[in-house]
């Protein structure tokens, strides 16, 4: 069986203890790896190489470290199908997703970055005559970038790549349930050029490794992707050291659809943004709001396509949906089902585990559901389930939905569908979330900032955004 290993200062590592941990493919229950069970020790190697190389990555000029995070970029994308594959096999996503989204992204994310290294400037500040102040941008020094196993790579690659373009060096940890692509992406690191320890990966659990890196005092900056209940923990155990903190945490996102939508794209739309990588994405529309006199029209159709949904074998290409991370996942997922049953909820489709055949017998797949006569004040309605559920309510009037729409602890992404150009702008201005799509869901763009307001997290990723976070501004005034 394969072992998979720690990267640390160049080189594939077993873990100090020994010890391993078993690695599930969720769409068959069978274990298919083996994952470093580590600890704060190899936490420690990973700091030590990190500290060592990153007087030399640091001073590097921005084009020499362009040049190897370029390369990166281009070996992710010729070995694209077999990193697609090995993200559907660890995470249980259909592999035509894991291709199309996750390691498009991981490559255009270390793309993007390598090039804003060759353009990142600071600022200069005259004041009048008298003085002239300009802005030196540092970067902080060894990074701790914690990733969640929603989108393996693709989140994986989102932090440590701002933080590589910078100059930090970093100490990664991707998630314990799928840890396979920052084991293969740690191969390319090494084809490509990248200097030993510049980029440490420490693989195990997260109150192991993940606590040893946020508590580490060699660690100034910790960029987390993960649930909120995990975000507070860091934040409780990184504030009193005042290291830097990037949380991106939960959500329970509106999607609000207007009677004067263009229905056919809000409906297939609102499709893709319930149940897309089986509802496991921070950024899906969990909540669906709409105007009562589209409601009854919006539902049967939304409800017939979620039944067109193939849910299935994650390698087969007709599959839509995959399995859920784990059985334990997948058993929050079935728990919240029947929470909304108990809460009064109408199950329109949808509601229960699936049996797929043959070599998936034992996975963990859950049917897509729509629930419908739910409140707005129900924990279905206020708890991230982050699964293929979604709950439909009618709204009658603008300020009663942009009410609905903000009433929940989180505030990550909404989306509006309308053709009424005032009213999108006026609804996307009250919303309280950090990213509001009008007429569309997930067009990304990566220069803009990312990231949630209240129990949604602290910060923003994205373009300039991410690069400040890992540096350190130093103000020089110069009395002329
Ligand atoms: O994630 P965790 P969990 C939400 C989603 C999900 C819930 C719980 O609702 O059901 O969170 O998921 C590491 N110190 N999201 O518990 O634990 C862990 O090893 C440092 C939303 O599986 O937050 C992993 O690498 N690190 C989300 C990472 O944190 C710790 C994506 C995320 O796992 C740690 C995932 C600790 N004490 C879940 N404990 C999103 N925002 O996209 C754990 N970790």
């Amino acid at each position: 069986m394969e072992k998979i290993a720690n990267y640390i200062n160049g080189q594939w590592l077993a873990p100090t203890s020994g010890k391993y941990l078993d690695n599930i493919n969720p769409a068959t229950g069978e274990v298919y790896s083996l994952i470093p069970d580590s600890d704060a020790s190899d936490v420690q190697l990973a700091v030590d190489a990190a500290r060592a190389a990153f007087p030399g990555w640091s001073t590097l000029l921005a084009e020499k470290r362009h040049a190897v995070l370029a390369r990166l970029a281009d070996l992710i994308d010729r070995d694209a199908d077999a990193l697609a594959m090995a993200e559907c096999i660890d995470q249980g996503k259909p592999v035509k997703l894991a291709k199309n989204m996750d390691i498009y992204r991981a490559a255009a994310n270390i793309r993007f970055y390598a090039t804003a290294s060759m353009h990142v400037a600071s600022e200069a500040h005259a004041t009048g005559a008298e003085a002239i102040n300009y802005t030196l941008r540092t970067p902080v020094g060894v990074a701790g970038c914690i990733s969640p196993w929603n989108l393996p790579l693709y989140l994986f690659t989102w932090k440590i790549a701002p933080a590589l373009a910078v100059g930090c060096t970093v100490v990664a940890k991707p998630s314990e349930l799928t840890p396979m692509t920052a084991y293969l992406f740690t191969r390319l690191c090494r084809e490509a050029g990248l200097p030993d320890g510049v980029l440490n990966v420490v693989q195990g659990l997260g109150p192991k490794v993940g606590q040893a890196i946020v508590d580490h005092p060699d660690i100034p900056a910790i960029s987390f992707t993960g649930g909120t209940v995990t975000g507070k923990k860091i934040m409780s155990s990184a504030g009193p050291m005042l290291k830097k903190l990037s949380l991106e945490l939960g959500g329970k996102n509106p999607n609000i659809v207007f009677a004067d939508a263009d229905f056919d794209n809000a409906v297939a739309t609102s499709i893709s943004s319930s149940f897309t990588n089986q509802g496991e994405i921070c950024l899906c529309g969990s909540r669906i709001f709409v105007e009562r006199a589209l409601f009854d029209r919006f539902v049967k159709a939304f409800v017939e396509k979620t039944k067109e949904l193939v849910v299935g074998d994650p390698l087969d290409e007709k599959t839509r949906i995959g399995a859920l991370v784990s059985e334990g996942h997948m058993n929050k997922v079935l728990s919240y089902i029947e929470l909304a049953r108990k809460e009064g909820g109408t199950l329109l489709t949808g509601g229960k585990r699936v049996t797929v055949p043959g070599r998936c017998a034992n996975g963990f797949f859950i049917e897509p559901t729509v629930v419908v006569g739910l409140p707005q004040e129900c924990r279905t309605n206020q708890e991230e389930i982050f699964g293929p559920v979604v709950t439909i309510m009618p709204f009658d009037t603008e300020d009663e939905v942009i009410g609905l729409a903000n009433a929940t602890t989180y505030g990550l992404s909404a989306t509006v569908w309308t053709t009424h150009l005032t009213r999108a702008h006026r609804v996307a201005a009250r919303l309280k979330s950090g990213i509001i799509w009008i007429n569309c869901w997930l067009y990304r763009d990566l220069r803009t900032p990312f990231g949630g307001m209240k129990q949604s997290g602290v910060g923003r990723e994205g373009g300039w955004e991410a690069m400040r976070f890992f540096t350190e501004a130093k103000n020089v005034c110069v009395r002329l």
